[in-house]
């Protein structure tokens, strides 16, 4: 049976500090819309667009009260009447990703761009998101998680992971190349790590700390640069590789700074995956991006089929979330960690408890 009230993380206001509620109301089967279904979460991650949400420091506003979350797992307990949509049945273990739902019928959304839909909602800013243990989303684009895969490996991979899986493919690069990653040791960072190195990449790790070092070694990282030791950056990633500079970035550092001197540290021809989301200029070189044939190119999640194709390559193990499990009381502790750049990998909450 379904109660009527649940634990949610709200934040009141734009900028206010959250609360840890337990008596935030569920929305009963009977009042889903067709198309809605009702989860119940068992877990999720937590993303530093999450962080951003709270702060308000995006140029488009997120609702307010808001309820933050887009990485959640759990059960379809219940289907509005009238749903067309046929695929998920109650019982089945789905995830909630950032793109809660498009219009699969514009322009955008026929041509694969679905999180590009003029009508997309968005969990955790537009919509009600999975910080709480009953969340409301739309049967069309809940990804169904595969049999193999544990929820809380599945967890990150419905943001952090698709994300950098469709970066990468925007890459412009070929097995043996050089990919350049500022924000490694975070969580997109730790996981483009994998997925670059899955689709044969050499790594260049950028980020700070001997704990994210130690990381992005292990995950199969070639080379390492410490952004807050280096004297030099762009001399430090020629000569990591080959004198030649990289073929592509994938920046997932949440700064500014890290996208700094991408065009100077790339080879001719290299492409600047914009990632991360500082809302700020980019400030590139107009003489050098031209001279020396540089793309940049901006990479925002994914769409269902991306979804897909990122949890099937984890559920082959070949990718695999680092993440330490805390409680939904935690949150404020974990939003500070991402904020002082401390977090190695990812957090997830366990939403049961
Ligand atoms: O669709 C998208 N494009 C998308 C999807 C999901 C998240 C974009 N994002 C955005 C988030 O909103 C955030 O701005 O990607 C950014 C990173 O999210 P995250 O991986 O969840 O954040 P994190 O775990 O805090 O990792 C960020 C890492 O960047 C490092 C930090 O040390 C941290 O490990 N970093 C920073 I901040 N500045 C750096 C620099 N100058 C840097 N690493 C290298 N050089
Ligand atoms: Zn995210």
């Amino acid at each position: 049976s379904i109660p009527n009230v649940q634990k949610a993380a709200v934040i009141p206001a734009v900028g206010a500090a959250i609360e840890v509620r337990d008596n935030h109301p569920v929305k009963q089967p009977k009042d889903l819309a067709p198309g809605e279904c009702l989860v119940k979460m068992e877990c999720t991650g937590v993303c530093h667009t999450d962080l951003h949400a709270k702060k308000g420091d995006w140029p488009i506003p997120p609702m307010s009260p808001l309820i933050g979350g887009h990485e959640g797992v759990g059960e379809v307990v219940a289907i509005g009447a009238s749903t067309t949509n046929q695929n998920i049945k109650i019982g089945d273990r789905v995830g909630i990703k950032w793109l809660a739902d498009s219009c699969l019928d514009c322009e955008m959304c026929r041509k694969g761009y679905e999180q590009n839909c003029s009508k997309a909602k968005l969990s955790g800013y537009t919509v009600d998101g999975t910080f709480s243990q009953y969340v409301v989303s739309y049967v069309n684009h809940v990804t169904p998680i595969p049999k193999s895969l544990g929820s809380t490996d599945a967890a990150s991979i419905l943001c952090a992971g698709v994300t950098v899986y469709g970066a990468i493919k925007r890459s412009n690069t070929h097995i043996g190349d050089w990919i350049i990653i500022p924000g490694a040791g975070g969580g997109l960072g730790h996981l483009a790590v994998q997925y670059a190195n899955a689709m044969g990449l050499r790594v260049v790790a950028i980020d700070t700390g001997e704990e994210k070092k130690k990381l992005v070694l292990k995950l199969g990282a070639e080379k390492w640069i410490d952004f807050k030791e280096s004297k030099d950056i762009v001399k430090d990633i020629l000569a990591a590789t080959g004198g030649e500079g990289g073929h592509a970035a994938i920046v997932t550092a949440a700064s500014t700074s890290g996208y700094a001197q991408a065009v100077d540290y790339l080879r001719p021809t290299g492409t600047i995956v914009c990632v991360g989301l500082p809302n700020d200029a980019l400030g590139a070189n107009i003489f050098w991006v031209v001279f020396k044939s540089i793309r940049i190119v901006g990479s925002y999640v994914g769409n269902r089929q991306d979804a897909i194709e990122a949890l099937d390559i984890a559920a082959a193990g070949k990718v695999k979330v680092q993440f330490e499990m805390r409680k939904l009381a935690d949150l404020k502790s974990v939003y500070e960690g991402l904020e002082e750049g401390k977090i190695a990998g990812r957090m997830v909450l366990d939403m049961r408890t």
